[in-house]
């Protein structure tokens, strides 16, 4: 069986996330296209790079980025580094020939994402970005009930992103509160995961009106590298510095296709965790899926009996998305992980088979863009309109 070498560059959260999926993949989806074999893992020094790489199962460790992208015997760059990061390494592993993963947003704003996007293009090597939660089978299975018209025309899209890990002003000023290093706060992190279910589900967005908050402008300076999202407080009279990103960010949106909606995402939200949410009406019917309960579709449709109209709720299993690959009783549970599984899937499945996969660096400009019009818009306090933005 074809194996195709992974280096990954990072290995923090997100590299556990996509080591997990390269060694599972193959279990659940067998015969595998391709199996990943998890060859380097690089990091920022010798020593952390060799603790994680016998953590996360890689054969080989290295703190040089730069030879691992330019080794002839690696096929795919997985990166999974702050943002900052992440234009650098994507266009010199397209430039040496390698496919390209990278945790989103893909860059900073959308200038630099297009650098990213047109060294992919110029290589002609495979890319993708990790928006994940599309691949949830509830997600795909929403998707499915759109593309078969079962909830007809859509009026209305409402999505959110709401967590509360950093609502405590005693967690530290992580690289996800530096402009510098992050691009934007809580749209970025994770109202893009938002943006791109909005244009997954129900088309491209066209105008945005945006209100933006800094609930806490300043934090604890984070000691050590590693990113606790929130579970490490800094106690007592410690140095404080600047938030110059977003917590909060709420806006309308106008789509292409005449719908119009909200999305809102917020790192603030005391009690939410992942509650990454979409209601979307069409005039035969209604979806709401909350992450929180993956398995769960609910649904309502218009034709349903008068006497039992009203959500119910889907569980998802064999008979819906990657159903075949994964567990045999609905409502076993699908997990962080298992989205993950489905990614590496489809991206080594699209380089077996030389097919685009989706969502790929076109798509997270794409979202860059909407995502810089949301910033403008939220500063100017007016409506921006995309057509006019330069795409
Ligand atoms: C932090 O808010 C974070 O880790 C995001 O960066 C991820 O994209 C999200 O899936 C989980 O939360």
């Amino acid at each position: 069986m074809k194996k195709l070498n992974v280096g990954m560059i990072g290995g923090g959260f997100m590299g556990k996330a996509h080591a997990l999926a390269y060694a599972g993949m193959p279990m659940f989806f067998w015969p595998a296209p391709a199996v990943p074999h998890r060859h380097t893992l690089v990091d920022v020094t010798d020593e952390i790079a060799k603790e994680a790489a016998a953590k996360l199962g890689f054969e080989n460790y290295s703190s040089n980025w730069r030879e691992v992208v330019e080794n002839p015997d690696i096929d795919i760059i997985d990166i999974v580094t702050p943002n900052n990061s992440h234009a650098e390494i994507a266009i010199a592993a397209a430039k040496a020939g390698k496919h390209v993963i990278c945790e989103k947003p893909l860059a900073r704003d959308a200038a630099e994402t297009k650098t990213m996007l047109d060294a992919v293009e110029a290589a002609g090597v495979k890319h993708m970005v990790a928006f994940n939660y599309r691949r949830t089978p509830a997600v795909a299975l929403a998707k499915k009930y759109i593309e078969e018209g079962r909830i007809g025309n859509i009026l209305n899209f409402r999505g959110t992103y709401l967590q509360d890990w950093s609502a405590d002003p005693n967690s530290p000023l992580s690289w996800r509160f530096q402009k510098e290093i992050a691009g934007s706060g809580a749209l970025g992190d994770i109202g893009t995961h938002v943006i791109d279910f909005a244009r997954y589900l129900v088309g491209e967005i066209t105008d945005v009106n945006a209100v933006s908050k800094t609930w806490i402008p300043e934090r604890p300076v984070q000691s050590g590298g590693a990113d606790k999202l929130g579970t490490v407080k800094s106690a007592g009279d410690v140095p404080k510095g600047k938030v110059d990103v977003d917590d909060e960010i709420t806006t309308l949106v106008k789509f292409e296709n005449g719908a119009v909606g909200s999305i809102e995402a917020s790192r603030n939200a005391w009690g939410r965790n992942n509650f990454l949410t979409f209601e979307i009406h069409g005039d035969k019917g209604s979806i709401y899926f909350n992450y929180e309960r993956r398995d769960e579709l609910q649904v309502c449709f218009s034709d349903d009996p008068g006497d039992a109209k009203g959500f119910r709720t889907v569980y998802t299993g064999p008979a819906h998305p990657y159903g075949e690959g994964l567990w045999p009783i609905p409502a076993l549970g699908i997990g962080y992980g298992e989205t993950k599984i489905i990614e590496a899937y489809d991206f080594i499945k699209s380089i077996v088979e030389d097919t685009t996969v989706s969502p790929n660096f076109d798509d997270g400009y794409q979202i860059a863009v909407i995502s810089d019009a949301i910033l403008e818009s939220a500063e100017k306090g007016q409506w921006i309109n995309l057509e006019k933005l330069p795409v």
